[in-house]
């Protein structure tokens, strides 16, 4: 039987989302949205694209929970993204609110959802939406790793002049300023990242990574990035739907690995039908150690002005 996923929030993500679901035939499509237009809009233009490329998907807009009923995947984008000059923290009190009044649907609609958020501040609103909805911590999961690494990749790809696809490379810790770009797990067909890049252009991409979500904001003037996150959160679904056990930096629920506990932030996980099967935990090296512990103060330090805003969440 075909999947169903379920998209909360039908905005620049959203859509894009549905579309890439629509072309990989990944499940069937309930595009969910206050805006109902535009849930409903959506789904009726991607839908009228299936016939010319035979995609077997259905589609369907809704501003209703009756509809997304039972889903096996849910990706989360409700929310506002930031404008120039926003920082992610920025977001906190309007997306907080969002995520509760989310949250409380799905808890009741569709307990048994492997559950992808994407809305920004990202590790604290996903760690909230675990908290909200009192969904297994393993079904429960944020987007943020793999796009801060790929867009890592792309401009080391850009600066080496090679193809994307012969780098691996990692970003950890939480998806903000604080982000840790990892060089020490950075190859190019295999070789050290600091054999090939002098330590100067490097710590220039390093920066650039970090403020990569920023830099596209500026340029679109209105909303933030959409093609690339949304390719990321359909990574993370069809590891889960296909069972591909994909070793994925994803915003993870650690309970001491990594020496954080009660906490989530962007480590790498394994992601299979289960969900999240496994938290690799990886050696850090002293400098890194620090930057991510300055990170997970980042992340903990947000966290405890989302319980100032709902003291529910301290609970
Ligand atoms: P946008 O195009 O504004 O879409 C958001 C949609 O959410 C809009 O259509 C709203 O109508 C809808 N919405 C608002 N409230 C609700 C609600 N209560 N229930 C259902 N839908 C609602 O934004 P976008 O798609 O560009 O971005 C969505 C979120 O993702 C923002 O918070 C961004 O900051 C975030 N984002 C995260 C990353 C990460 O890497 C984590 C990257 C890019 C964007």
């Amino acid at each position: 039987m075909r999947k169903k996923i379920t998209l909360i929030g039908a905005g620049q993500i959203g859509g894009t989302l549905a579309h890439l679901i629509t072309i990989k035939e990944l499940g069937d499509v309930v595009l969910f949205d206050v805006a109902e237009g535009v849930a409903k809009g959506k789904a009726l233009d991607i839908a009228q694209s299936t016939s010319i490329d035979g995609f077997d998907v259905s589609l369907i807009g809704t501003s209703n929970y009756e509809d997304t009923k039972n889903s096996d995947v849910i990706i989360i984008t409700a929310g506002i993204p930031r404008k120039p000059g926003m920082s992610r923290d920025d977001l906190l009190e309007t997306n907080l609110k969002i995520i509760k009044q989310v949250a409380e649907e799905i808890k009741k609609s569709s307990p048994n959802a492997f559950v992808i958020c994407i809305t920004n501040p990202l590790d604290v609103i996903v760690m909230a939406f675990q908290k909200y909805s009192g969904l297994p911590t393993n079904k429960v999961i944020g987007m943020a790793g793999i796009l801060d690494s790929s867009r890592f990749k792309y401009f080391i790809s850009q600066e080496l002049k090679v193809p994307v696809k012969s780098i691996e490379s990692l970003v950890l810790g939480g998806h903000g300023d604080t982000m840790v770009p990892m060089p020490k797990q950075t190859k190019v067909n295999g070789k050290p990242i600091n054999d090939l890049i002098q330590k100067e252009k490097l710590d220039l991409i390093i920066d650039r990574t970090r403020k990569g979500g920023a830099e596209i904001g500026k340029l679109l003037q209105k909303g933030s990035a959409f093609y690339a996150p949304a390719a990321s959160g359909i990574e993370m679904a069809e590891s889960y739907i296909k069972d591909l056990k994909k070793t994925l930096p994803c915003a993870t629920y650690l309970n001491g690995e990594y020496g954080v506990k009660n906490l989530y932030a962007g480590v790498p996980v394994v992601i299979g039908s289960k969900g999240v099967e496994k938290v690799i935990e990886l050696y850090l090296t002293k400098e890194e150690k620090i930057n991510f512990d300055l990170s997970i103060s980042a992340v903990k330090e947000l966290f405890q002005s989302a319980i100032k805003i709902d003291s529910d969440l301290g609970k």
